[in-house]
């Protein structure tokens, strides 16, 4: 790794500014430089989604389906049973995802269902794949339980820049956030954290959310930049989406200022040709999500994806947690 592309957590808005500024193809060559810096650029990382508790949240993000707070038609599930979740996680392998995530539509992790988790992370674990959750908040100890478990990641997004999040949400503020990452953290899990972006935000936001992600120290692992998927029924239903170019400077910036993360490319794909998606993964992008469906809504098929990543001359990225169980 030269210096230049070591991690920093003193990014400005001035020098985010600057660098969203550059011509798009001195931007792209310093993100290309970035990846290049440290890790292989012709390998991508696949995650694959599997909602365990769908609907009934009690939060009101302004984005979400799940929203107890909005009609958005979703149905209440209860926790999905072990069974299924291994079925998908099956599903996830056969596809070439290397890691697997749970996601549960709860405002909190609650100590009663810790022990069903923990079977579900244990068991998915078992079967050579990563493990990610998002459940929501945590209280003090259940991220060590779910790191015993064998939990790789917990996510758990900023969202956007600290100014607008109030816009988005008011049952929660950015600051419970960064204290559930930082309990994560301290549990000696891997940080999956970034945001979405297309919600009516300011280029301003966009970049204070990427300066925040860059003040975590060590930054998070892994970064997911969501395009907004509008969802009838909750208030950004009708929200302007993000220009395309303007997504692939984005995703180029969040490259050189979280140099050593996977910037995951996550929801809205299925807004994007694949020759935007294309750009996105020269700007730097180097995960998405596989599968046919992320929590609520449809994802691009196995096909395209594996058409994209041939036209492009790339491969999918082996587990890594059965290379280190191999090394052990
Ligand atoms: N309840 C947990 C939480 O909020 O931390 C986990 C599930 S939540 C659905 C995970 C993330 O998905 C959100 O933080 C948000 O960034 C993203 N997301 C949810 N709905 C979305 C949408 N309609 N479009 C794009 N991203 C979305
Ligand atoms: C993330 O940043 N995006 C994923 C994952 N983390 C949990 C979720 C996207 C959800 C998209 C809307 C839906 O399917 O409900
Ligand atoms: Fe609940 Fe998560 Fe959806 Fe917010 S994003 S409403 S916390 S499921």
């Amino acid at each position: 790794m030269t210096r230049a592309h070591a991690p920093r957590h003193d990014w400005t808005l001035a020098e985010a500014r600057a660098l969203f500024a550059r011509p798009l193809n001195d931007l792209v060559f310093e993100a290309q430089a970035a990846l290049r810096a440290h890790f292989d650029p012709h390998a991508v990382q696949t995650s694959q989604l599997l909602s365990i508790k769908t609907g009934g949240c009690a939060e009101n993000c302004g984005y979400c389906a799940q929203s107890s707070h909005f009609d958005t038609g979703v149905k209440a599930t209860k926790l999905t049973i072990l069974d299924e979740v291994l079925d998908a996680a099956r599903d996830a392998k056969a596809n070439g995802a290397s890691r697997f995530c749970m996601g549960a539509a709860w405002r909190s992790l609650k100590d009663r269902d810790v022990e069903r988790v923990c079977t579900l992370i244990s068991e998915v674990k078992a079967m050579g794949l990563e493990t990610c959750a998002t459940l929501g908040m945590l209280e003090p100890g259940q991220a060590e339980r779910l790191q015993a478990a064998g939990l790789d990641y917990y996510n758990h997004n900023l969202d956007t820049g600290r100014d607008y999040y109030p816009q988005i949400v008011t049952t929660r503020t950015y600051d419970d956030r960064l204290d559930t990452l930082a309990k994560a953290r301290d549990a000696g899990l891997k940080l999956c954290c970034g945001g979405i972006v297309g919600m009516g935000e300011s280029l301003d936001d966009q970049l204070g959310l990427l300066i925040e992600l860059a003040q975590l120290s060590p930054h998070p692992e892994s970064v997911p930049i969501n395009r907004l998927v509008p969802i009838a029924g909750t208030p950004l239903a009708g929200a302007a989406p993000i220009d395309d170019i303007d997504t692939v400077r984005l995703i180029a910036v969040a490259r050189i200022m979280l140099p050593a993360s996977y910037v995951r490319l996550s929801a809205g794909r299925e807004s994007m040709s694949r020759e935007l998606q294309a750009l996105c993964l020269l700007a730097g992008a180097n995960s998405f999500f596989v599968g046919g469906r992320l929590l609520t809504t449809p994802n691009a098929g196995e096909d395209e994806d594996s058409a994209l990543l041939r036209a492009m001359g790339f491969a999918t990225e082996a587990p890594r947690v059965g290379q280190l169980e191999a090394a052990e």
